[in-house]
This record gives C-alpha cells, sequence and structure tokens, in this order.
C-alpha cells in the first residue's frame, strides 16, 4: 500500500502494559473517540499467542471505528488478524523482505530511522512511512540510539519525501514544535496511555497537529 498523501497524523503505539492496569482495550477506544487515527500495537516480551490475542480483541475495536491495527514486529501476528501493516526498527525483519511476503505485498510498512545512512538503503525505499526514532529522550524505550530534536526532523525532512511519523516524549507541550520541524504525523504511547483521560489527551493532541 503507497500512502500518499500520508492520511494520519495522531498515532497511538500501546502494549497492554502500557496501560498500566488499565483496560488497554478501553484506553485504545477512548482514544479513537478523542481522534486517534492509527493504532500500532506493540507487545515486547510477549509470547506470539498472547500477542494474537491481544491483536484479535483489539481488532474488533479498530474494526468498528475503521481505524487501522499496525502490529509491532510479529509478521505471525500480523498476517492471521489481517493487519492494516507492520511496523518494524532497524534490528528487525527487513521491509524488503516483509514486502516481498504475499499476504504483506499490500499493506502498510513502516521503518524506524536512528541513523541517517538509513535514508537511502532499500529499506526505506519500499516503506510507506518512516519512524522518527526518537525525537526526544523516553522512559518508554530506552535502548535507542539517536536523539533526532526539531532539528533532526528538520534535516530528515528535506533528505526524503517519505511520510514522517514522530516518536519519543511527544506531548500536547511540543506537538505543534514537532509538526513544524516537519513531522507528518505523531506517535505516541504515555501522552495517551497514562494520561488520566485518553479520549481528552487525543482530542488535546490532535488539536495542536490541526492548529
Ligand atoms: N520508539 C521510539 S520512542 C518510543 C518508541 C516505541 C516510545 C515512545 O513513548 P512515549 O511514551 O510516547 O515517549
Ligand atoms: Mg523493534
Amino acid at each position: 500500500m503507497i500512502l500518499h498523501p500520508f492520511p494520519y497524523q495522531l498515532y497511538l503505539v500501546m502494549s497492554e502494559a502500557d496501560c498500566k492496569g488499565r483496560n488497554f482495550l478501553h484506553v485504545a477506544e477512548q482514544a479513537i473517540l478523542g481522534g486517534v487515527d492509527v493504532i500500532q500495537l506493540r507487545e515486547k516480551n510477549t509470547d506470539t499467542a498472547s500477542f494474537l490475542t491481544k491483536a484479535r480483541q483489539l481488532k474488533e475495536i479498530t474494526d468498528q471505528y475503521s481505524v487501522p491495527l499496525i502490529i509491532n514486529d510479529n509478521i505471525s501476528v500480523a498476517e492471521q488478524v489481517n493487519a492494516a501493516g507492520i511496523h518494524v526498527g532497524n534490528s528487525d525483519a527487513a521491509p524488503v523482505d516483509l514486502r516481498q511476503q504475499t499476504l504483506l505485498r499490500e499493506k502498510i510498512i513502516g521503518y524506524s530511522i536512528e541513523y541517517l545512512s538509513q535514508l537511502d538503503n532499500e529499506q526505506t525505499a519500499v516503506s510507506d512511512y518512516l519512524g522518527i526514532s526518537p525525537v526526544f529522550r523516553t522512559d518508554t524505550k530506552t535502548d535507542t540510539i539517536t536523539e533526532w530534536g526539531l532539528d533532526g526532523i528538520a534535516t530528515i525532512r528535506q533528505l526524503t519525501e517519505k511520510p514522517l511519523v514522530a516518536i519519543g516524549n511527544i506531548h500536547h507541550g511540543n506537538a505543534r514544535e514537532v509538526i513544524n520541524a516537519g513531522a507528518d504525523c505523531l506517535a505516541v504511547v504515555s501522552a495517551i496511555c497514562n494520561a488520566p483521560d485518553p479520549q481528552k489527551a487525543a482530542y488535546q493532541l490532535k488539536n495542536e497537529i490541526l492548529k
């Protein structure tokens, strides 16, 4: 699937654990009602059977609202739930190989960028969007390499026309400047999953993007 122009602006990345004891399906639904356009299920340290169960549950919610569900780095889960796409990082399955899988050929493939050199590679060429990972340092994911910052987004923006999804410590206080720097879409975990009111948090983020 070639997403041109990129139709999403607010992207929720979540695991059950990210919701810290709250019902993740309820958080997802509230987030959608607040304006989230796309959801990625990113289960780390979870076996495939349990990942699949969660993905099936979440897919019921996302389907109700026609919101695409993206699966982080698990081809089997992505295929079994007929997800809208898959997201991978630099050390995961390669987008070029994913694109060759019959069931993923027409799906969204997202690819996280941690080095500028990745912009020129064939993996970027076959991906539908690039994750700018992370924009700011975050406690949610600490095994990261490059903290891109606003300048990094601006640099990448000049080097590629691929849709850019910014992630890493984005919240409603910095959302506008991340968009101004050149991001097409903002991805968040804690700004929504840990918000007292996930629907309101999504709504406020979306408002900043649309300003
Ligand atoms: N990839 C890069 S940073 C990150 C991921 C999955 C976590 C972002 O979480 P938060 O809570 O929005 O900073
Ligand atoms: Mg990964």
